[in-house]
């Protein structure tokens, strides 16, 4: 016995392409499940289930009933990143062995050791502030700069040197483009990107620029190994699963440097411009934020390598928030395992091989689980002893696929904004701004600018 799953009238051909703005598919998807409820499908390219209480999650977060499933832009996204980490199915043997071998790499002992790493970055970003002090720029390009260099020296040793010019490096246009790209395609009928065939050319030349540097920067290592580096570079290339011996093999390491690069730094670029909008917007907890950072500055005598990021508990709170309110990947997607399907509670029933999307903006706002301040932004919730539900807060995603790099990105993270408000008294460019979305593979604050100015003199 099942029930129909909720959904808006189909138009003729269209499906129910007309329910959601391209321009604004996340603010559509969350207007669609406030008039709908925690579960409705939708007939976009194929019929897409989508799911946002934290009971329904629930159920599609149980591994023994449901996995990952490889969504259309996802499917793109393989053109470059192709059984890279975040790219690959389950049963992608290059999975199973990249997972073993990289999640020791990325474990908070190892992200720790990269403290130094993250803070010669985080001191040129502070640098380039200091240096525009007084002048509006916009918070997302700065912090694009940040999270893609940082990765770059963190991942491989590569120095992007984004603070040094005016333009963003040429890697970065073309992950840019890529991704739009994909977005594009995922949206096209597949013959039809054969069609585009200028389109399609140029998206090839961007895929074989991104992977000659790649590979050229795994050759340059080969040729001269670095011992001492500490990067995941080494990792791949030296590292052997515990459990077979095997190494990643080089086309592998490539597609994970493409991952790397793209996971890397939309999303915590994304969280990092969120968090200062919040904060600017909500000036006690800009106030809070300072004080912290002082006190854990001053408790490592000013020593950047000594900050204890782990006593940032108001900043890590004020990230965990900003991720709350806008995931900056804003779904993911899981499917039955089981060839009959699977039915949820309620008696939905969702076949093997469709996509049932996790939407974070709706679940994240639940106010069954978050309660009447649900939309507001209030640090406060993850330090006063409330509870937080189960499965209502999944901006890493979930179970074995969930974000590998979640560590990392935090502690970078607290780490920057720890330093900014220590060192800075910020402003909004424009104080009437209001929060509006750029949409990607990910979100950002969009036209979102802030002016810094020094808080001492002589520092
Ligand atoms: Mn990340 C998977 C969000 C930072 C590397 N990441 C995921 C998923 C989400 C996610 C959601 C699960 C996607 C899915 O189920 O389809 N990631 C984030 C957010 C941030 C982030 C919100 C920052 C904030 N991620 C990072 C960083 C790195 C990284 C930094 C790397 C340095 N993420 C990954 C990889 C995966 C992933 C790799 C895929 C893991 C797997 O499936 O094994």
């Amino acid at each position: 016995d099942t029930t129909p799953i909720p959904q808006p009238k189909e138009t003729l051909l269209l499906g129910n392409i007309l329910d959601v703005d391209r321009h604004d598919s996340v603010g559509s998807l969350q207007r669609l499940a406030a008039l709908h409820g925690p579960i409705y499908q939708l007939k976009l390219k194929d019929m897409i289930v989508f799911v946002s209480s934290p009971e329904l999650v629930t159920e599609l977060c149980d591994e023994s009933r449901f996995e990952k499933y490889i969504s259309n832009p996802l499917k793109e996204v393989r053109n470059f990143a192709g059984d890279g980490l975040f790219t690959s199915w389950g049963e992608e043997p290059n999975w199973t062995l990249a997972h073993r071998i990289l999640v020791p790499a990325f474990s908070p002992v190892a992200i720790k050791k990269m403290q130094g790493m993250m803070m010669d970055i985080i001191t040129q970003m502070l640098l380039s502030w200091e240096h525009h002090a007084g002048q509006p720029f916009e918070a997302a390009d700065s912090y694009t700069r940040l999270t893609f260099d940082t990765i770059g020296w963190c991942a491989f040793r590569y120095r992007f040197n984004s603070f040094h010019a005016a333009e963003m490096h040429p890697f970065i246009n073309i992950m840019v483009k890529l991704l739009l790209e994909s977005q594009n395609r995922a949206r096209r009928p597949g013959l039809l990107n054969q069609v585009f065939y200028n389109t399609d050319a140029a998206y090839r030349e961007n895929i074989d620029e991104l992977w000659r540097q790649c590979d050229e920067i795994v050759a340059e290592r080969r040729k001269f190994p670095d011992p001492e580096a500490h990067d995941l570079l080494n990792n791949m290339i030296l590292d052997k699963d515990p459990k077979t011996g095997e190494h990643l093999s080089d086309e592998n390491i490539r597609y994970q440097m493409v991952t790397f690069l793209i996971a890397g730094h939309e999303t915590t670029s994304g969280m990092l411009t969120f968090a200062t909008y919040y904060m600017l917007k909500n000036p006690a907890v800009l106030i809070k934020a300072r004080e912290e950072a002082d006190a854990v500055i001053a408790e490592a005598g000013g020593n950047l390598l000594k900050i204890n990021h782990a006593k940032l508990t108001y900043i890590e709170a004020i990230l965990k928030e900003a991720l709350r309110l806008q995931p900056p990947a804003p779904a993911f997607t899981v499917t039955p395992k089981k060839e009959e399907g699977e039915t949820l509670a309620g008696g939905y029933h969702i076949n093997k091989g469709q996509s049932a999307a996790v939407l974070l903006h709706a679940l994240h706002r639940d106010p069954g689980a978050w309660g009447a301040d649900a939309d507001e932004f209030v640090p406060e919730r993850w330090l006063d002893g409330r509870e937080i539900k189960p499965n209502s807060w999944k901006p890493f995603g979930s179970g074995a696929r969930a974000c590998i790099g979640r560590i990392f990105a935090l502690q970078e993270a607290q780490l920057a904004l720890a330093l900014i408000v220590a060192r800075f008294d910020l402003e909004m460019a424009d104080p009437g701004y209001d929060l509006a979305i750029k949409q990607t593979l990910t979100i950002k604050p969009d036209h979102f600018k802030i002016i810094a100015r020094p808080r001492f003199r002589n520092q």
